[in-house]
């Protein structure tokens, strides 16, 4: 039995110890010394081995866990996590800012401007004050659970200073400093090094063993509030780091609001040159719409807030030799001259290919091959070549010429008089099917394991597919007669290869890979068309009813059903059993089906997306904006312009009662 002032001692003590850890970590204001604050954890240390009974998860002992068996597990974030548009230039800010300005109807914005931490985002949960998943972004819908791993930084708190249930989002970083000894360890060791603080955070977060990631130092900055159940939402993202610096996150205080976008760039600029001075890497600045209401007025792309940029500081630029330029086909057929340069090491990695888009721009720059060439990463991971360096030329340069067959299939190359692409017509060419296998056993596609770009090759060169149909007629025996390809390998790959005909069809219609169709237009198309053979009937009229479908999709759909190649090619996918209907969780005959809604304003203690679920649970569809489409609106508190439009168009606006009501009347 424990002594009821041991339990006590040790509640003090894992009390007191958050506190500390809350002063140093959080206000960045310690109030006693390390060794003390040491003291006091080895002695809750030695209570929790004499009465292990008495430890809880919140216990700062507890910070580093057992490995989770398995690798880990996916987790679904409720609210998505959105990435963010870039701007490099003052001219896009600019931009950026006249957007907002014309869709807010405002003439002055406030905005919020916050450093960019170049590290990994993740989400955590708390459920009354505990910690109880933690996840990295993943593809933005679904992540890893890497919970055991994110206890182990200081920076997160195992319980909160207030008993509440949140969802909050923010960046884990690596320090320059961790990151330094880091390298310097692994070099010593013999190991390969990081290229940068940002690969080191990505590979010390997802290491299956939570005393390595504990011993990799990492950091966290919080910079989102997805939802909280027992406060109303703050009203501007301001108000939002305050709150989340209260409740015990760490929260970066490097931040301004500023109204005029002249004073924006500004700030961008004097932080492109002072953030050589921080302890950590930041890759841009952040440039937030302040008022939280206003960020929902605008609303979000497929991929990122309207209401929100990042300003990427200027790429660093390298000179290097260009040994030549080398032609690949990419999945449409189009012709991408790519740049084969002297490896030169960029913004902390190696680069020896760089894009040249296309060749008008190589015309256009006169790039030659042979040139010394002056090659950046403006912002994202492709390096581009800005240009050549004419001063250092020996005249042995030679002027690119864009062949005139393909280099694949030698069919003589097209360009459509509006495109600046030229682009291989050979529908089956040997490229475009293997850019399209590809892309069908891709993740966002089919997501057939073990089917990648090498396999997809050996499966070619073997003449084993020629469309992606002949993929589910392929016999173990066929594979294992592969280079290098077992039983097992081919038992697993024709085991996921059968797996994937229980995909959903917004699966499978983005896996056909039609040009425009993304990932989100194939989940529109699936859900109002409920089949792939309706789908193929439908006259381009029927498809541009669909919001997110553009005259440009629907044509390109109509063109690709009219292909008798394609039809082909699903009556083939069907009679080999993949599925073409409709599996969706929106219920078909659900009293909402075929009813179009846009939400707007602040529903009473339900987030968008939770109402969005629930709308699309009875066969409904959610748009972002109101048009005559538009069937309901859904309107919260403070509602804005969406309630003007719809009134305008005589849009009938629904309250979440009456929905409510609506739904339980059917
Ligand atoms: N890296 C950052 C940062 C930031 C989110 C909110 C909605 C969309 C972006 O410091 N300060 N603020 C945000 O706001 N995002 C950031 O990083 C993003 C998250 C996902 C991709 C970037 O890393």
């Amino acid at each position: 039995m424990v002594p009821v002032d041991l339990a006590k001692r040790a509640a003090e003590l894992r009390a007191t110890l958050n506190y500390h850890n809350y002063r140093y970590y959080v206000l960045d204001d310690p109030e006693i010394s390390d060794a003390e604050y040491d003291r006091l954890l080895r002695e809750l240390e030695d209570i929790e081995k004499e009465h292990p009974e008495l430890i809880t998860p919140d216990s700062p002992t507890q910070r580093v866990g057992a490995t989770p068996v398995g690798g880990f597990a996916s987790v679904t974030h409720p609210i998505p996590m959105y990435s963010l548009a870039n701007a490099f230039s003052d001219s896009d800010l600019r931009e950026f800012d006249q957007r907002v300005r014309t869709a807010a109807g405002h003439s002055k914005v406030e905005y919020i401007l916050e450093l960019k931490i170049d590290g990994l985002a993740v989400s955590l949960q708390y459920v009354n004050g505990l910690l109880t998943t933690g996840a990295t972004r993943g593809d933005g819908t679904v992540g890893e659970d890497i919970t055991s791993n994110l206890r182990t930084l200081p920076g997160v708190p195992l319980r909160l200073q207030e008993p509440y249930t949140l969802t909050v989002r923010g960046e884990a970083y690596m320090s320059k400093a961790a990151f330094a000894r880091l390298n310097a360890e692994r070099e010593e060791a013999g190991q390969p090094l990081f290229a940068n603080p940002r690969n080191a955070a990505a590979g010390s977060l997802r290491q299956l063993d939570p005393k390595i990631t504990a011993s990799r130092g990492l950091d966290i900055f919080f910079y989102s509030l997805a939802a909280i159940a027992e406060r109303p939402m703050p009203t501007t993202q301001e108000e939002t780091l305050q709150l989340l610096r209260q409740v015990g996150f760490p929260v970066n205080q490097q931040r301004v609001v500023l109204s005029d976008i002249e004073e924006v760039i500004d700030y961008c600029q004097a932080w492109h040159q002072k953030r050589h001075a921080l302890p950590y890497d930041i890759d841009g600045i952040v440039i937030k719409v302040n008022d939280l209401e206003l960020q929902e007025q605008l609303g979000y792309t497929a991929k990122s807030p309207r209401w929100a940029v990042a300003y990427k500081f200027p790429a660093e630029q390298v000179q290097t030799r260009l040994l030549d330029i080398v032609i690949s086909v990419g999945r449409t057929g189009t012709l991408n001259p790519n740049a084969v340069l002297e490896p030169v090491t960029i913004a902390g990695s190696v680069v020896s290919r760089a894009s040249l888009h296309n060749a008008d721009l190589i015309a256009a720059k006169d790039i030659r091959i042979g040139d010394t060439v002056i090659v950046q990463k403006a912002g994202d991971i492709i390096p581009e070549v800005v240009g050549p360096v004419p001063a250092l030329r020996t005249g042995e340069e030679k002027v690119f010429v864009m062949p005139t067959t393909c280099p694949e299939c030698g069919t003589p190359v097209v360009r459509e008089p509006q495109e600046v692409a030229w682009r291989c017509p050979n529908g089956s060419c040997p490229a475009v099917l293997r850019e399209g296998l590809i892309h069908f056993a891709s993740r966002d596609a089919m997501d057939i394991e073990g089917l990648g770009p090498a396999m997809v090759s050996a499966l070619l060169e073997a003449d084993l597919v020629r469309d992606v149909a002949d993929l589910y007629a392929l016999q173990v025996e066929q594979l294992t007669a592969l280079e290098r390809v077992g039983q097992k390998t081919a038992e697993n790959l024709l085991t996921a290869i059968a797996k994937s005909k229980e995909n959903s069809l917004e699966r499978l219609i983005f896996a056909l890979g039609i040009r425009h169709v993304g990932a989100k237009g194939a989940q529109s198309l699936a859900a109002h068309f409920g089949s792939l053979d309706r789908l193929m009937e439908a006259s381009a009229e029927e498809l541009q009813q669909i919001p997110d479908v553009g005259s440009k999709m629907a044509a390109s759909i109509i063109n690709y059903f009219a292909a008798d190649a394609n039809r082909r090619v699903i009556a083939k996918l069907k009679s080999a059993g993949v599925n073409q209907r409709y599996l969706g969780t929106q219920a078909q005959e659900g009293v909402l089906s075929g009813k179009t809604f846009v939400i707007t304003g602040t529903l009473p203690g339900v987030t968008r997306e939770q109402a969005t679920q629930l709308i699309e649970q009875h066969g409904g569809q959610v748009a972002s904006s109101v048009s005559k489409k538009t069937d309901y609106l859904l309107a919260g508190e403070k509602a804005g312009s969406k309630l003007t439009k719809a009134r305008e168009l005589g849009v009938p606006v629904l309250s979440w009662e009456e929905l409510k009501v609506l739904l339980r009347s059917n």
